[in-house]
């Protein structure tokens, strides 16, 4: 990584999955259990929001249980040691990253850790229950919802993403499928840009093809030997 200097990394549900989260699709995948359209859309959530907050209700309860891998710890070391600008881009809802020590994360599909109110607009940080409605913190109205980014809505931070890649030389993506855009096209974003692009995967997603070499294997072992 001797000419590298600015680095951005992507990672989806595969860099928790050693954790004990569940990953969304292939065996064992979360829409196994749930059909992603009847809880990860805003129309799922106005046509049954009961169900859609059990869902989100039992996932965020689930993963306040689970800790970092070595492939969360490997990420945070490379963030503390590293004198160029790196950002870590997650798809993941998880604070996984955080928990592990790093600080330059970017949650793109939002966090379970919030919840937003759709009456006042405010974020407000969250552990508990949605199920029972409770009040709003900024505002007392019952009108919270997951701090998540559901299907048809628009991915958090994109402007600060995309300029993250326009002046990084270096582009890696950690588990992910490469299904679900825009994060599936960051991919062709940095090729485009010139950035070189490697990626890191327990099997072939449906982007493999446009990375410059793809490494096979789980995360907990491809990352910290990417990272020493
Ligand atoms: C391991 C491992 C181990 C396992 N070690 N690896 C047609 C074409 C293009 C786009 C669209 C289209 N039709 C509709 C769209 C847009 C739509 C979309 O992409 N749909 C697709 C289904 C086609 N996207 C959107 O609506 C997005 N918004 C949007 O596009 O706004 C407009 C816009 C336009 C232009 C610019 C910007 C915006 C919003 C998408 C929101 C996604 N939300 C979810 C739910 C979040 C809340 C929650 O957690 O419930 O995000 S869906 C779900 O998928 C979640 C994930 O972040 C996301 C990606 O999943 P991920 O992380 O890749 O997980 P998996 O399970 O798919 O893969 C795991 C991988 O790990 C696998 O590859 C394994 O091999 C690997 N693995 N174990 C290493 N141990």
């Amino acid at each position: 990584m001797a000419d590298i200097r600015n680095i951005v990394i992507l990672t989806g549900a595969g860099v928790s999955a050693e954790s004990g989260i569940d990953t969304f699709r292939g065996g064992g995948g979360l829409w196994e259990r749930h059909r992603v359209e009847d809880v990860a859309t805003p129309e799922a959530f106005a046509r049954d929001p009961d169900l859609v907050l059990r869902f989100y209700d039992m996932r965020r309860a689930a993963i306040q249980e689970k800790a970092p891998n070595p492939a969360h710890a490997a990420l945070a070391r490379l963030d503390a040691d590293w004198a160029g600008e790196l950002l870590i881009v997650t798809q993941n809802v998880d604070d996984l990253h955080e928990r592990a020590g790093a600080r330059r994360v970017l949650h793109m599909h939002g966090t379970h850790l919030n919840a937003w109110c759709t009456a006042c607009d405010v974020r407000s940080r969250w552990t508990g229950p949605l199920i029972d409605r409770p009040p709003c913190p900024a505002c007392g109205q019952s009108a919270l919802r997951p701090d998540v980014v559901w299907f048809g809505e628009m991915p958090y931070e994109m402007e600060r993403i995309y300029a993250a890649l326009r002046s990084a030389d270096l582009f890696v993506s950690i588990g992910t499928s490469g299904a679900v855009y825009p994060a599936a096209g960051f991919v062709r974003d940095a090729r485009e840009l010139g950035l070189r692009t490697l990626e890191l995967n327990l099997e072939r997603s449906q982007g493999s093809a446009w990375f410059d070499e793809t490494r096979l294997g789980p995360a907990s072992e491809l990352v910290p030997a990417w990272v020493e």
